[in-house]
């Protein structure tokens, strides 16, 4: 129970601390007026004489129930118009729908938005109005005089009222600041929003590729911009050898207050005169019975739009059939564009999944070449070799082992053999030749060729004799010792031949 009361609490004490941050955030946002006394807008913009309420115009300047041509698309053309009255308000806002059409490629010379201390000119020199201004100077400046690329151009410059525009150089060491946007051929009018407030500039600039007040970009702000007092608002435009058609279609002025300073009476003050405000309270009187009895008027022409709301009326004013054709194909073209980014940048990310796969998939290959190359192939080179090779080697070795140890075998047998034979032939010499069965009468023959040889040569080299007393001269008893001892390897050969074909036979 207790728990609950306390959240309850708390609860209150969040929304109160909800409702003072929403306070104080209105607090810190400056208060508004309208000012229509420095304004103009469709429809009955003008009146049937041309003039616009609270307006001096000038020059070639056309106006129309719809917009102001301030200078039309034809050769040096000037127009201006300025504001009647003198600001009463320190801050402000001006809002301005303007369009700037023309066949060709480049237009000129460009569009001006004025807040000076005094009245310009309706042909000056600086786009339609008066050099040497005292104030502020916004220019949408078309054409590009010194030929650096960069026009149309936005910019603001403040003059003392001693400088002259430097038209060469389209005024690039005067600016105050400023920004590259082309504002010429839209499909939609463009806009630009100019906040004098605390005295900071803010140039806001929507390009009028969509229609939707979200677009507006920052052009500039500067800070620490003195303007007059007060001033009067203006507007010009200018042709040169390239031409284009300047309208504009709203101009609305807003007076800006920070928060706390008391909001003074509307159109009053005692910066204006009672005869001039008399006298533009009869203007304005007149004009609201003007603009009532034109409106009772396109009633009657057009009783099919009776029905239609003021609001809905104003926004078809500056929407026509085709104007609202080219903005769908326009939202249409958009979307698509944005579809096409999007997909665009999926299509980035594909294509970098893509190459990391195959970065990915080319480095495992090599990798793998590397590590067969460096460590697995010498490896398998030396397994190769010593598993079947040594193998090989050692089987052979085995085969070599055993048949050495028959070979040994055998050369036991043939010795033991021959020491039989030689004892046998000590005890009985001639028994056992022939009982082997060899011819003794060839061999007795031989041996007796070999002794006559030696004889002879013994006879023929007397020097042998000599020689045959020194110990190592063969005797003839040792010839015939040696002699025996062929024979009886003789004798074990064959008898060891026949053994072999007898085991051979027990085989077969
Ligand atoms: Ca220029
Ligand atoms: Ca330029």
């Amino acid at each position: 129970m207790v728990n609950s009361i306390m959240a309850a609490e708390v609860r209150w004490l969040y929304v109160c601390i909800f409702l003072l941050k929403i306070l104080y955030s209105f607090g810190s946002v400056p208060h508004r007026r309208f000012e229509y006394k420095y304004s103009f807008k469709p429809p009955y913009l003008a009146q049937k004489d041309g003039s616009i309420p609270f307006w001096e115009t000038g020059g070639n300047l056309a106006a129309s129930d719809v917009s102001v041509r301030l200078a039309s698309s034809m050769r040096s053309q000037k127009g201006a118009m300025w504001s009647k009255m003198k600001t009463t308000f320190d801050w402000w806002e001006v809002d301005i729908i303007f369009r700037i059409t023309g066949r060709g490629r480049i237009g000129a010379d460009g569009l001006a938005f004025w807040y000076t201390e005094d009245k310009g000119d309706y042909n000056g020199e600086v786009f339609g109005s008066s050099d040497k201004w005292k104030g502020l100077g916004i220019f949408f400046d078309s054409f590009d005089n010194d030929n650096k690329h960069n026009n149309p151009y936005i910019m603001g410059v403040v003059n003392d009222g001693t400088m002259a525009f430097d038209h060469a150089n389209d005024g690039s060491s005067q600016q105050l600041a400023g920004c590259l946007r082309d504002f010429r051929n839209k499909p939609f009018p463009t806009r630009a929003r100019i906040e004098y407030y605390m005295n900071t500039l803010t140039v806001l600039f929507l390009g009028g590729t969509t229609n939707s007040e979200q677009d507006f970009e920052v052009c500039f702000r500067k800070e620490n911009v003195y303007l007059p007092k007060e001033g009067h608002f203006g507007l010009s435009a200018a042709t040169g050898g390239l031409a284009d058609d300047h309208d504009v279609i709203h101009f609305l002025t807003t007076s800006l207050y920070p928060p706390g300073t008391p909001l003074p009476q509307q159109g009053g003050g005692p910066r204006v005169s009672v005869e001039e405000q008399q006298k533009l309270s009869q203007e304005y009187a007149d004009y609201q019975r003007k603009l009532d009895q034109q409106k009772e008027e396109y009633r009657k022409e057009h009783p099919e739009s009776a029905t239609k709301d003021p609001e809905s009326e104003f926004e078809d004013w500056y929407e026509s059939d085709s104007q609202r054709e080219l903005r769908q194909i326009f939202s249409g073209q958009s979307q698509m564009f944005e579809q096409v980014r999007a997909l665009s940048q999926k299509l980035d990310e594909v294509i970098g999944r893509q190459e990391r796969t195959l970065s990915m998939l080319s480095s495992i290959p090599t990798g793998g070449a590397v590590v067969q190359q460096g460590s697995g192939q010498p490896v398998q080179m030396v397994d190769t070799i010593r598993r079947h090779e040594v193998d090989a080697v050692i089987n052979n070795q085995n085969s070599i082992i055993g048949l050495s140890k028959e070979i040994r075998n055998y050369i036991v047998d043939v010795h033991s053999r021959t020491d039989n034979i030689l004892q046998n032939q000590a005890r009985a010499p001639t028994a056992q030749v022939q009982s082997v069965g060899y011819d003794m009468v060839s061999l007795v023959n031989e041996l007796r060729d070999g002794l006559n040889s030696i004889k002879r040569e013994a006879a023929a080299n007397p020097q042998a004799q000599v020689d045959c007393a020194a110990p190592n001269c063969v005797s003839p008893v040792v010839l015939v010792a040696v002699a025996i001892f062929q024979v009886a390897v003789i004798l074990l050969y064959s008898i060891y031949k026949d053994n072999k074909e007898a085991q051979a036979k027990k085989f077969y």
